[in-house]
C-alpha cells in the first residue's frame, strides 16, 4: 500500500497562499519565541497565555492579546508544550 502524504496542494491558490503565509507567521511566531528562551515549538501568545495571571511582562502580553482579540489566550494556548523552554 503506497504512502499517501496529505497536502493543500490541491487547493485553490488563494487558499494555498493563506495556508502558506500562515504557516509561515506560525514559524516566525516560534523562532520569535525560541530566541527569547522560549520551547522553539511553542507561540508567543501560548508561552504568554500560561503567565496570564502572574504580574510579568508575559501576563501583561496576554492580557493585551485578550483585548484586542478576546479569547485569544484560551485558544492559543498549547499545554503540550513548553518543555523545552531555557526560561518560563
Ligand atoms: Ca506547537
Amino acid at each position: 500500500m503506497a504512502l499517501r502524504i496529505r497536502t493543500l496542494a490541491h487547493r485553490r491558490p488563494i487558499e494555498w497562499l493563506g495556508k502558506y503565509a500562515l504557516n509561515n507567521l506560525i514559524a516566525v511566531d516560534q523562532l520569535a519565541n525560541a530566541l527569547l528562551a522560549g520551547d522553539p515549538d511553542e507561540t508567543i501568545s501560548s508561552r504568554a497565555a500560561k503567565h496570564y495571571d502572574h504580574k510579568d511582562g508575559w501576563g501583561w502580553l496576554a492580557r493585551m492579546l485578550d483585548k484586542i482579540d478576546p479569547g485569544h489566550s484560551s485558544k492559543s494556548i498549547e499545554l503540550d508544550e513548553g518543555k523545552d523552554a531555557l526560561l518560563p
